[in-house]
């Protein structure tokens, strides 16, 4: 072999080396803010006096591209702020053709919009499922009409083929950095030992959110031996909900020490129940006995809750994804390929301790935020 030929080998092993250890990698995108606007392109091509949405917008080609999204309906504030994203992302100034169905947390109905939208022609579909099941079927016909489908907020089973891009939150890492906050708090309050009394209240049973929130939490339940898991009733993530589940366990459990609600509003519901109960809860009350909340989403009336110290902490989860989407179709429409398939919206876990703590999980630290009034006035949902 000559030196030449020894040379091309050990670049192409080089290369090869270099490709793993990019898919190595790659196996979580987290996006940042600016990705949602394609960063430096946009800085390149934009004018000025232009918002990057309207920069984005201007990269477009003339034509309307006709997007039919399908939401999962009006149940939640995360969903109402969620759904205003899309109606802004893929509006009529962006040069967009939206045709928008609430499909009120019926499956059928999701289903039959996504076949709906196949036989309309849509240049794309974007669907934000309510369960994981049921959509392979329907899926396999928009592929084979050639119409990408872009997947939003909760995931489906589903070989990826069938979907060109997905943004959405980490549930499973939602559930752990509750019960890691949890581990963490009871330790520092000195009831490392004693006996715990928890109930969740979980969001629609079936829906990804719910799954990925449970399973996360479930670690730590079984870590705790000290932790007895009293109930997991469906609140389907909505205050009344949450409600009639708390009203039910406030009837059957003599002892609730945690309340888990897997979204805001069931947190909004428990609340209501145990005021109408007489069952003290939230920071002040804890030393007395009180019940300690946790919720999930942070949005803006959930971290006015957590300032308030009725709820003790609160994991985000990030409802504006459908700027991301816009994005990818802008990319998919100039041609460009999507990288990867799962993309990962940024997000926080709130508290209102002035002092909040540094969650540690699988060696990578989170640091906890401290709502404040000012925190509350910039937030954007
Ligand atoms: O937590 C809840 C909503 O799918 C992540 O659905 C979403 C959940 C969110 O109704 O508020």
């Amino acid at each position: 072999m000559t030196k030449k030929q020894r040379k091309i080998i050990r670049a192409v092993l080089e290369l090869g080396f270099f490709c793993l250890l990019l898919s190595a990698c790659a196996a979580k995108t987290v996006l940042d803010d600016l990705d949602r606007f394609a960063g430096s392109d946009i800085g390149a091509y934009g004018q000025a006096g232009m918002t990057a949405a309207q920069q984005a917008a201007a990269l477009l080609p003339k034509k309307q591209i006709r997007v039919g999204f399908v939401q999962v309906g009006h149940e939640s504030d995360w969903r109402i702020a969620a759904t205003k994203s899309g109606k802004q992302a893929f509006s009529e100034e962006n040069g967009y053709d939206l045709h928008f169905v609430d499909a009120d947390n019926d499956p059928k109905v999701q289903v039959e919009a996504v076949r709906r939208f196949i036989k309309e022609r849509m240049d794309y579909i974007v669907i934000d499922p309510i369960l994981t099941t049921g959509w392979t079927a329907v899926l396999k016909e928009a592929y084979h009409a050639k119409i990408p489908v872009i997947l939003l907020d909760r995931t489906i089973d589903c070989k990826d083929q069938y979907y060109a891009a997905w943004f959405g939150s980490d549930f499973v890492r939602e559930g752990e950095w509750a019960g890691e906050w949890l581990q963490n708090y009871l330790k520092k309050q000195g009831r490392d030992q004693e006996t715990i009394h928890i109930v969740t209240i979980n969001g629609t049973q079936g829906a990804s959110a719910q799954i990925g929130r449970t399973q996360g939490f479930a670690q730590y339940v079984e870590k705790n031996a000290n932790w007895k898991l009293l109930a997991q009733e469906c609140g389907d993530f909505t205050e009344s909900g949450g409600k009639a589940v708390m009203e039910r366990y406030l009837q059957t459990y003599e002892r609730i020490d945690v309340v888990v609600c897997q979204n805001d509003n069931e947190a909004f519901g428990a609340c209501a129940a145990l005021d109408e109960a007489g069952v003290a809860y939230g920071v002040d009350a804890e030393n007395d006995g009180g019940v300690i909340l946790i919720s999930f989403d942070a949005t803006r009336a959930g971290l006015e809750a957590v300032l308030d110290g009725k709820i003790h902490a609160d994991f985000e989860c990030n409802p504006l994804s459908p700027p991301y989407a816009a994005e990818a179709i802008r990319r998919l429409e100039a041609g460009e390929v999507l990288t990867e398939k799962d993309y990962y919206l940024p997000e926080d876990c709130f508290t209102a301790d002035e002092e909040p703590m540094t969650l540690m999980i699988d060696f990578t630290p989170k640091q906890m935020v401290t709502v404040t009034k000012e925190l509350l006035e910039d937030r954007e949902y």
